[in-house]
C-alpha cells in the first residue's frame, strides 16, 4: 500500500505539499482550506493550544478593541451565526474559547502539532522544497511554506541594565503565565502606556497595594461603552450578517462604522464639537471616523486632539497628572487606544504616574525600579513595552531563500514584499498579513480570511497547471514597496515614533510596514494580480521538474 501524502519522508524530514507556521486565526483557516482543496498539510505551533495573539496574551483586562460581531470569521455562516458572544468588545478568555471552538468544530488539531516553534526554513533550489526545523529537532519538508505568525506576536523587552537583580516576579504583558497572577496587597510597576498597559493598569489598580505607572509618551484612548450584548441586538445582526461584512469590506479599514466623507476643517467649531461628542458616547475606534481628513490633515487632526484632551483634564482630578496624561502627538498616528476606565484610574490614592519622557528608565534594581534618579520599589514589574511588530516573528526564524539567501539580509534596510504576501529570492513562501499589507490597519480577521483565500487559489491554481514554483518579479515588488511607502506619506500615520514604522525597538529599519491604502484598494489589487494569471510573479515548472 501507498503511504499516505503526510507520512512520507525524505532525508529525516516528514514531507507534506503545505506546512503552515503559527496556529492563530491565520494558520486555522489556512489549514481548513488547504484540506478542502486536498492538498496534505501540517501546522507547527510554538504554543500549546491555538488562538495565537489570544492565546499569548492573557494580560488582566485583555480585550479586543473591535466589536465582537465583527471580530469573527465570515468563512462559515454556520459557524458566524451559532457563535453566541457575551460582550459589545469580548474579553481574551471568549476569544480564546471561539478559537478552540473553531478548531474543534472543524477538527483542526489532527493536522496541529503544537509546542513546536520553527527554528529555521531553508528553500533547496533543486529539489524546490522548503525544510523546516524546530527547536524539538524535527524537521520537515513542504513545496510551500506559509508563515501566519502574526503582526504582534514578537515581545519587545527593553533591554534594560539590571534586570536580573531584581528579586521579584516580572511578567509581559504579550507572554502573559496560564496561571492567574494576584496582585493583591503588593507593589506594582507597569512599564509602558500602550494599548496593553491601558487596558490592564485599571485592573491591576484595583488589586494593588500600590502601582506605579512609567510614561514615556501619553496616548489617547477613547471610552469602549462595553457592556453586554443584547441579545435582540445580536439576533438582528445575525439576519443581516451578509449585508454588514459586504459593508465592512468596503471600508479603509475592514470595519462597518459610521464614517463621515466630511472636512473638519469646513464644519463649524459646533458642528465638531456635536460629531466628537456623538463619537464619543458611543465610544471605540469609529471615534476618527467623524470626518475624512482627521489623519490627513494635521489642522484637521488637532480639532479632534484637542477634543480628547479636555475630556482627559475633565476626568483627572489632578491638573499636573492630567497635563501628563495629555498626548501632544497626532490623534490616531499611534494605534488609537479603546479603554474602560484608563483616566480615572489616576484618581486612586494607590496609583502614581511616573513621566519617564525626558530622563529614561534609568535601571531595575534589586527592590524596584530607578527612574530620574529616584529608586520606586515594588514587588512586581510588568512590562507593557509592545511588540517587534510585522516583522519580529518572521525574522525571529532563520528563513533562507534562493542561493542561502538570509530574509534578515534581505531586509536589511526593512521588509520588502510584494503584496505583503511573498517576497523576491523566497519561492513558494507566502506571509499572512505580511508587511506590505493593510493587516494591522484593518480588522485583522477579514484581512486574515481574505490572504488565506487568494494564497489557496494560488496553489490551486499551480496544482492545476501543474506549476511548481512562484515567486514575486524584483520589479513588481520594488514597485509594490515604492506604492506602500508612497501612500504613508501621505497620511499622518507615518509622522510619529510608533511600532508602524518600527521606532520601538532600537535599530529596527525606519520603514512604514503595513499598506494605509484602505482594505478594498488593496482586495482590489490582490484580484487583478489572479485574473492576470499572477501578474507580478514569475510562475514556473520548477528547475527539479524542469530537469
Ligand atoms: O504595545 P505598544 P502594546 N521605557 O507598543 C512603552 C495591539 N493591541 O502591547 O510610546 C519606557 O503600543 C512605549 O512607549 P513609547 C494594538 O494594535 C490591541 O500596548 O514607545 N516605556 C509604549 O507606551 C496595539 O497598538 C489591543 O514612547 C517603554 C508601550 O511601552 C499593539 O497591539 C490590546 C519602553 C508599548 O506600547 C501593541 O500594543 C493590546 C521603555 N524602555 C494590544 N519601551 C486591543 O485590541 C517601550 N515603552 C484592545
Amino acid at each position: 500500500m501507498p503511504e499516505p501524502e503526510s507520512e512520507r519522508h525524505s532525508s529525516g524530514a516528514v514531507d507534506f505539499d503545505v506546512i503552515v507556521v503559527g496556529a492563530g486565526f491565520a494558520g486555522m483557516y489556512m489549514l481548513h482550506r488547504l484540506r478542502g482543496l486536498g492538498f496534505s498539510a501540517r501546522v507547527l505551533e510554538a504554543g500549546s493550544g491555538v488562538g495565537g495573539t489570544w492565546y499569548w496574551n492573557r494580560y488582566p483586562g485583555a480585550r479586543c478593541d473591535i466589536e465582537s460581531m465583527q471580530y469573527s470569521y465570515q468563512f462559515s455562516d454556520e459557524l458566524q451565526q451559532e457563535w453566541e458572544w457575551t460582550e459589545r468588545y469580548a474579553a481574551q478568555p471568549e476569544i480564546l474559547k471561539y478559537a478552540n471552538h473553531v478548531a474543534d468544530r472543524f477538527d483542526l488539531r489532527r493536522d496541529i502539532e503544537f509546542d513546536s516553534r520553527v527554528r529555521s526554513a531553508v528553500y533547496d533550489d533543486r529539489a524546490g522544497r522548503w525544510t523546516l526545523g524546530t527547536d524539538s529537532g524535527k524537521r520537515y519538508s513542504a513545496s510551500y511554506c506559509v508563515m501566519a505568525t502574526g503582526c504582534l506576536s514578537s515581545p519587545n523587552k527593553p533591554r534594560l541594565p539590571g534586570m536580573e537583580r531584581f528579586k521579584g516576579p516580572t511578567y509581559h504583558t504579550g507572554e502573559w503565565p496560564h496561571e492567574s497572577v494576584d496582585f493583591t496587597g503588593k507593589r506594582v510597576a507597569v512599564i509602558g502606556t500602550g494599548s496593553s498597559a491601558i487596558q490592564s493598569i485599571p485592573i491591576i489598580a484595583e488589586q494593588a497595594e500600590h502601582l506605579v505607572v512609567f510614561q514615556r509618551t501619553p496616548n489617547y484612548a477613547i471610552p469602549a461603552h462595553n457592556a453586554p450584548l443584547d441579545p435582540e441586538y445580536q439576533r438582528d445582526f445575525k439576519a443581516h450578517y451578509a449585508e454588514f461584512r459586504a459593508r465592512a469590506k468596503q471600508m479603509p479599514t475592514g470595519v462597518a462604522f459610521d464614517y463621515r466623507d466630511v472636512s473638519a476643517l469646513e464644519a463649524t467649531p459646533e458642528e465638531r464639537q456635536e460629531e466628537y461628542e456623538k463619537r464619543w458616547a458611543r465610544g471605540g475606534l469609529a471615534f476618527l471616523g467623524g470626518f475624512r481628513d482627521l489623519l490627513f490633515v494635521k489642522a484637521a487632526n488637532d480639532t479632534a486632539a484637542e477634543f480628547v484632551r479636555a475630556k482627559i483634564r475633565e476626568k483627572v482630578n489632578d491638573p499636573e497628572v492630567a497635563e501628563l496624561l495629555c498626548p501632544t502627538n497626532v490623534i490616531g498616528c499611534k494605534r488609537l487606544c479603546v479603554d474602560i476606565g484608563y483616566y480615572e484610574t489616576y484618581n486612586r490614592p494607590n496609583v502614581t504616574l511616573i513621566d519617564v519622557s525626558r530622563e529614561p528608565v534609568e535601571e531595575i534594581t534589586a527592590n524596584g525600579v530607578r527612574a530620574g534618579g529616584e529608586e520606586h520599589e515594588v514587588d512586581a514589574i510588568v512590562f507593557a513595552t509592545g511588540f517587534d511588530a510585522m516583522t519580529g516573528a518572521l525574522l525571529k526564524i532563520d528563513i533562507r531563500g534562493r542561493g542561502g539567501l538570509p530574509l534578515a539580509e534581505k531586509w536589511d534596510g526593512g521588509p520588502r514584499t510584494y503584496l505583503g504576501l511573498c517576497s523576491a529570492g523566497f519561492p513558494n513562501l507566502f506571509m499572512i498579513t505580511g508587511p506590505g499589507s493593510p493587516s494591522v490597519l484593518t480588522n485583522m480577521i477579514p484581512s486574515i480570511e481574505q490572504h488565506v483565500d487568494w494564497i489557496a487559489d494560488c496553489l490551486a491554481y499551480m496544482r492545476e497547471h501543474e506549476f511548481a514554483e512562484i515567486e514575486p518579479t524584483i520589479e513588481a515588488e520594488n514597485a509594490w514597496v515604492q506604492h506602500v511607502n508612497d501612500v504613508a506619506d501621505l497620511s499622518l500615520r507615518s509622522t510619529c515614533s510608533s511600532w508602524y514604522i518600527g521606532a520601538n525597538v532600537p535599530g529596527k529599519p525606519r520603514v512604514f510596514m503595513p499598506y494605509i491604502g484602505g482594505f478594498p484598494a488593496y482586495v482590489k489589487k490582490c484580484e487583478e494580480v489572479a485574473a492576470e494569471g499572477y501578474a507580478g510573479f514569475n510562475v514556473a515548472a520548477g528547475r527539479a521538474a524542469a530537469e
